[in-house]
């Protein structure tokens, strides 16, 4: 896929943060996720591809915009695959909290695994560790060879896992082996990639989160080098029908996903950008006089490259802003 599309997934991205930016400590969380779906669909209308949403906000009967399935983009001859999550941790947007982004990942037709709508036990690191993971050791055997891998001691290491009950044992035994704990409310996309960023201290997730999301999280990870393994964890019946409704039954269920299952080959493009401020990416600044700035990362797994972009967006002069502006103000 042309390198160029780079910069104009960054610009999809860009438009939906300053649209669901203005949702921040609102309450509203769909209010903040349709402002981003809005800017999203807009902004990708003028991307040169032919893309197919495999991630999106749900079934054609559940979203009227971005579904799965949804043909998307200004058209051409390049096929792609489409994962998107406008608003990753609506809740942090409407309670005015840190790290809510606004992600796109894309890939050659096929190449995007079409993940059911489940949860996914996942282990993801960064570069250096990548190859020492191993989703079915235990929690004792990973932090030791994740340790070793990075040349730290195991009190040094910082395991990320999301604040949730579900996660009660393997925080206590994270804790009985000795490493240190980050947990965050929502949104294991940014406490993925942040295993990929030394400056963020965080050294690898564990826990349960969003299956789509572990796509995106994968696709993220290809470009930077890192690591992900995932198997699919439905919580309910419903969600076991879910899965098996798209093939995923029972004697299934348990297939070791590898980073290449869910975002295969080597041609993967990812950008986000901050909606709030978070580790990595700054969340966006209205400064008045209609002019706005959103940080934003964009990468590449062919090259490799990961390019962090500030932008300053004057709001009255892009059309597809005025529009979206009006609507969610
Ligand atoms: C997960 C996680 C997401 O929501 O889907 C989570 O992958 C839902 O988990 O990043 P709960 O049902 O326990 O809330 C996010 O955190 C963000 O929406």
């Amino acid at each position: 896929m042309d390198r160029d599309l780079a910069l104009s997934l960054v610009r999809v991205t860009e438009i939906a943060a300053l649209a669901s930016g203005r949702y921040m400590g609102r309450g509203d969380e769909k209010g903040a996720d349709q402002a981003a779906v809005d800017g999203m669909r807009a902004a990708f209308s003028l991307v040169n591809t032919k893309g197919k949403v495999v991630i999106g906000e749900g079934e054609l009967d559940e979203a009227p915009m971005l579904y799965i399935g949804e043909e998307i983009g200004k058209g051409m001859d390049i096929e792609a695959d489409i994962a998107v999550d406008p608003v990753e941790g609506t809740t942090l947007v409407a309670k005015g909290l840190p790290n809510a982004i606004s992600v796109i990942a894309m890939a050659p037709k096929g190449c995007l695994l079409n993940a059911p709508d489940t949860y996914m036990k996942k282990i993801a690191v960064g570069p250096k560790a990548a190859g020492k993971i191993e989703i079915d050791a235990t929690i004792e055997e990973n932090l030791n060879n994740v340790a070793k891998a990075l040349n730290k001691n195991i009190s040094d290491l910082t395991v990320i896992i999301q604040d949730r009950e579900r996660h009660k044992e393997i925080i206590e035994e994270v804790r009985r082996v000795g490493a240190r704990i980050k947990l965050f409310s929502e949104g294991d996309v940014a406490a993925a990639i942040a295993t990929a960023f030394e400056d963020t201290g965080v050294d690898i997730l564990m826990g349960i989160g969003g299956a789509p999301e572990g796509v995106i999280a994968a696709a993220a990870l290809k470009c930077m080098g890192g690591d992900f393994q995932g198997k699919l964890y439905p919580m309910s019946e419903k969600e076991r029908v879910r899965c098996a409704n798209m093939g995923w039954t029972e004697d299934k269920l348990d297939k070791l996903l590898t980073m290449d299952d869910l975002a295969k080959g080597n041609d993967i493009f990812f950008a986000a950008t901050g909606i709030s401020d978070g580790d990595l990416l700054k969340g966006v600044v209205y400064y008045g006089d209609n002019l706005a700035k959103t940080h934003s990362v964009v990468m590449r797994s062919k090259t490799g490259t990961i390019r962090f972009v500030e932008a300053r967006h004057k709001l009255d002069k892009n059309d597809i802003l005025k529009e979206l502006l009006r609507k969610h103000n």
